[in-house]
């Protein structure tokens, strides 16, 4: 026997994966996971049982509720369902698949669509942080076709504008955990910083590379690899993290200088695979990096004048321009807002389907109830 679950299949930003409504997910913990590991087919190297694409980037979920904060409208978790092992990491936000959350929404009724543009305030659980994400809607319904690009995904789609705010420290306790601009951490220098994701960023030729190494040769750096997951181990205790082997935070940032014309270069890891872009709260945490002096970024980055500043981090397929609004002098800036474009667009809506000795259903549990 095999239950049924309802789902939304979406492309958010740069990633994909199965959108949920919170309700019809089991509610315990630990059968949520054994199910979610389930329906994506974790773990095994092509996750060939299940939904999930065989890449951190498409084996991602988004479970979606009644806000449980007064000023969103929507609960997101966000949880990374890992490829060939069986954890299933709700650790850290995606800001991807975030980009998801407001078509799903609206579309489940969730809340209702203005006809032009609709609001949709978002409570991102994993963080307890707030965004902002603007959605097409003429008519009232959601448009997903449009002439907005991201590097990272082939044509266009319809705008989606995110905001966020609020972020210094949402997993760390503060933008620098260490109280350090810069820490030496199994004898490289690290920025260790959390504005929306904990990242570690490092400079490429600290560690004997050129930081415009291609997404396939950084994973076959075995070496590098071994390397940069024991700074992760170390950065995981200094940061606050904890013991961090099972989970996927804090990313690994590699910067060089732009070579394209962008503010600086960028290749990371998350955390044990080569991005094929960049993630979007680590983009705005490097990008934080790239205004703040002393850090392993400020050197390399080209920063534009004034308190709006968009800045264009350069990764293997392109660029992620993150606009930061800054405040304060230039030796302590304050980021009071990162301003994101992102598009997103359904794929399929149906039933997906787990062995029911895995979780045997919500009307099981009724039944056994009653
Ligand atoms: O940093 C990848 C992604 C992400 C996360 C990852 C993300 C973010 O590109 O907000 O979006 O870091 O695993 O989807």
């Amino acid at each position: 026997m095999q239950t049924p679950i309802p789902c939304v299949f979406m492309r958010g930003g740069t990633s994909r994966g199965p959108f949920f409504l919170a309700s019809d997910l089991p509610d315990d913990p630990e059968t949520r996971d054994n199910a979610l590991l389930a329906v994506m087919g974790s773990p095994d190297d092509r996750q060939i049982d299940g939904l999930g694409g065989a890449d951190p980037l498409t084996s991602k979920v988004a479970i979606v509720g009644p806000p449980t904060r007064t000023d969103c409208d929507v609960d997101y978790l966000f949880a990374q369902v890992v490829v060939n092992e069986a954890v299933v990491d709700v650790s850290p936000n995606c800001g991807n698949m975030l980009a998801g959350v407001g078509p799903f929404a609206i579309e489940q009724g969730l809340i209702p669509a203005n006809d032009g543009e609709t609001e949709v305030r978002i409570h991102m659980v994993n963080s307890g942080d707030k965004a902002v994400a603007r959605i097409l809607t003429p008519g009232g319904r959601v448009q997903y076709q449009g002439e907005a690009r991201i590097d990272g995904v082939p044509g266009s789609a319809a705008p989606i504008m995110i905001d966020v705010e609020d972020t210094a420290g949402s997993f760390c306790g503060a933008l620098f955990p260490t109280g350090n601009r810069a820490d030496v951490v199994d004898g490289v220098e690290c920025s260790l910083m959390d504005n929306g994701m904990p990242v570690v960023a490092m400079r490429a030729a600290d560690l004997g590379r050129t930081g415009y190494e291609t997404r396939d040769e950084l994973n076959a750096d075995a070496e590098l690899k071994e390397r940069i997951e024991r700074i992760r181990l170390q950065a995981g205790h200094l940061m606050n993290l904890g013991d961090v082997t099972d989970n996927v935070v804090p990313k690994m940032f590699l910067l060089a200088p732009p070579v394209s014309g962008g503010a600086i270069c960028t290749r990371s890891y998350i955390p044990k695979v080569a991005h094929a872009s960049i993630g979007v709260l680590a983009a705005v945490t490097v990008a934080t990096a790239a205004v703040f002096p002393g850090t392993t970024a400020y050197g390399y980055a080209v920063r534009p004048e004034g308190a709006r500043k968009q800045l264009e981090l350069e990764h293997p397929t392109g660029y992620f321009t993150v606009e930061l609004e800054v405040s304060g002098g230039e030796d302590e800036p304050r980021v009071e807002r990162a301003a994101l474009l992102r598009t997103a667009r359904k794929l399929m809506e149906g039933e997906v389907f787990v062995p029911s000795e895995v979780w045997a259903g919500k009307d099981a549990l009724a039944g056994a109830i009653a």
